[in-house]
């Protein structure tokens, strides 16, 4: 009988496993019946952007933490698919750091192009999955969300793809509820407009503080603090951008910090993070990790040790995204097809336990970089996903990190070659920071450039 494989979720993961599954079908390979289940209306995940925040039209938790004003915060270059190149999809260079619908355009273009829409359904909830030890199978319910129904079938593995950063990390603060100006998470922010000449306080040192204060200095804020708890994110911050280090009390609207200062806001965001959270998955079956780039208990990043029939894709968190789905989906596609062959559960523990030792060893920021790196390249040997030269990708990555310290208002006008095609970012017609339209039209009105090819 034909397998049926469900996979939840039609953000990049999801689209990344059904371009692979196809990827094999036009090989001439007989592929599973597969079934995507998409709670959105559209594909893309995060990158299909919603205004709402809270709960949707449906009564479902908002899903995407992306904002209007989102730019990408790492080189294209970093994320490019090896199978389908911006070259391909655009036609001519576009910059490095495109905004978020352009980004969504590329996405789309591949999925689209590969025709695999027919297995997603769209505006369908995945509520529970239930392994059945006798029949080996799982029992995969799900709701249509718009004629409300809730249905269940039968599946012979499950793939993950519903992503790790929708669920709010919330921590609590002495005091909060006594603050009377706009608090939120960032997974609520969606511009930062409102925060023109306010006095902004952004709780976090990382990707989120970074970018949504950024954003805040971009469109007028009076000032902006950023309150770490580990360490500062030491950048050259211009004047008004200022790093504190933990929030320890609010007293109504004015902060209090542990080395003693205070200072009044009109508005705080938590940037303090996402939790792993499947609430359709049983406790035994669902990833319990902080965010980080090797997630215990998944061999090789992707099959659950707990059922090797179930698999996670896009769990650690990303230097690499696009790609490293990519690489990952091909891989867990042998695995199904039979292609590539697990261990036994002793040998899978023992290469989670190497990879983990490896990662407890990391130093830096670079390091992980290239251990991400290197699990990729670990994984794309496994399959006949196209190899890439990842120690170019990390090259990019390293020269990024360099010009965010240079300067982290003018980061995004720099360009870089694609590792896949030599082709040259071609600078945006207009620098980031002064940049108000993040919309795709006007960013693909773009005057056209010559196509360079770089030696690389
Ligand atoms: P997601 O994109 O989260 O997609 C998961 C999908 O699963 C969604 O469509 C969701 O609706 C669906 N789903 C969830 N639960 C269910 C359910 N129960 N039933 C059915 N469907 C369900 N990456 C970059 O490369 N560059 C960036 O600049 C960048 N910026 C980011 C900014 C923010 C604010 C965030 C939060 C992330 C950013 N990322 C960025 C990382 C981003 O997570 C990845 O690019 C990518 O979207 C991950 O893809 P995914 O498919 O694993 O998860
Ligand atoms: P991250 O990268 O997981 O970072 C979370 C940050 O929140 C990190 O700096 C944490 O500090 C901080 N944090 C967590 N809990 C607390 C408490 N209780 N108090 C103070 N600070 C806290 O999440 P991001 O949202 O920045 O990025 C996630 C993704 O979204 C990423 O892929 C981006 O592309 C966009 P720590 O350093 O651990 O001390």
């Amino acid at each position: 009988m034909q397998k049926r494989i469900a996979i939840i979720g039609a953000g990049p993961s999801g689209m990344a496993q059904l371009r692979a599954f196809e990827s094999a079908r036009e090989q001439g390979r007989e592929i599973p019946e597969i079934v995507c289940f998409e709670k959105q209306s559209d594909w893309g995940g995060q990158w299909n952007f919603n205004w709402r925040t809270g709960i949707d039209a449906h009564g479902e938790p908002v899903h995407s933490s992306m904002y209007r004003n989102l730019w990408s915060n790492g080189p294209k270059e970093a994320l490019e698919f090896a199978e389908y190149t911006f070259d391909e999809h655009f036609g001519r260079p576009i910059s490095s750091y495109p905004p978020r619908a352009v980004l969504w355009d590329y996405i789309n273009g591949r999925a689209e192009k590969s025709d695999v829409k027919k297995h997603v359904r769209f505006s369908t909830a995945v509520r529970w999955v239930q392994y059945n030890a006798e029949t080996e199978t799982f029992t995969v319910t799900v709701e249509d969300l718009v004629t409300r129904t809730t249905e269940s079938s039968e599946f012979d593995n499950v793939i993950v793809g519903s992503g790790h950063f929708s669920f709010p990390n919330v921590p609590d603060f002495a005091g909060i509820e006594t603050f009377p100006g706009t608090l939120r998470h960032a997974h609520d922010f969606r511009g930062a407009e409102s925060l023109a000449d306010k006095d902004v306080l952004l709780i976090g040192a990382s990707y989120s503080a970074e970018d949504i204060g950024v954003q805040a200095y971009k469109m007028g804020a009076r000032s902006v603090t950023l309150s770490y708890r580990s360490r500062p994110m030491g950048f050259d911050w211009p004047e008004d951008i200022t790093e504190v280090p933990l929030l320890e009390r609010f007293d109504g609207s004015v902060a209090h910090f542990v080395d003693g200062t205070s200072k009044r806001f009109d508005a705080v965001i938590l940037c303090t993070g996402y939790l792993h959270h499947y609430p359709y998955l049983p406790s035994d079956l669902s990833l319990d990790s902080p965010n980080n780039v090797y997630p215990d208990t998944l061999y090789r990043g992707v099959v659950s040790e707990a059922n090797n029939k179930l698999f996670y894709l896009g769990a650690q968190d990303q230097w690499f995204t696009f790609n490293m789905f990519d690489a990952q989906a091909w891989y867990v596609r042998d695995v199904i097809l039979g292609d590539a062959t697990l261990p036994d559960a002793a040998a899978q523990r023992a290469d989670i336990d190497r990879w983990l030792a490896r990662f407890h060893a990391l130093e830096s920021a670079a390091a992980e970089v290239r251990f991400q790196a290197d699990y990729i390249r670990d994984l794309i040997e496994q399959s006949d996903y196209p190899m890439f030269d990842l120690d170019e990708v990390v090259r990019i990555f390293l020269e990024w990190k360099k010009d965010k310290q240079e300067n982290i208002l003018t980061y995004r006008d720099a360009v870089y070659p694609s590792v896949m095609t030599g082709t040259m970012g071609a600078v945006h017609h207009t620098p980031w920071l002064q940049e108000l339209d993040d919309s795709a039209d006007r960013y693909l009105a773009h005057p056209k450039t010559d196509v360079i090819k770089v030696i690389v």
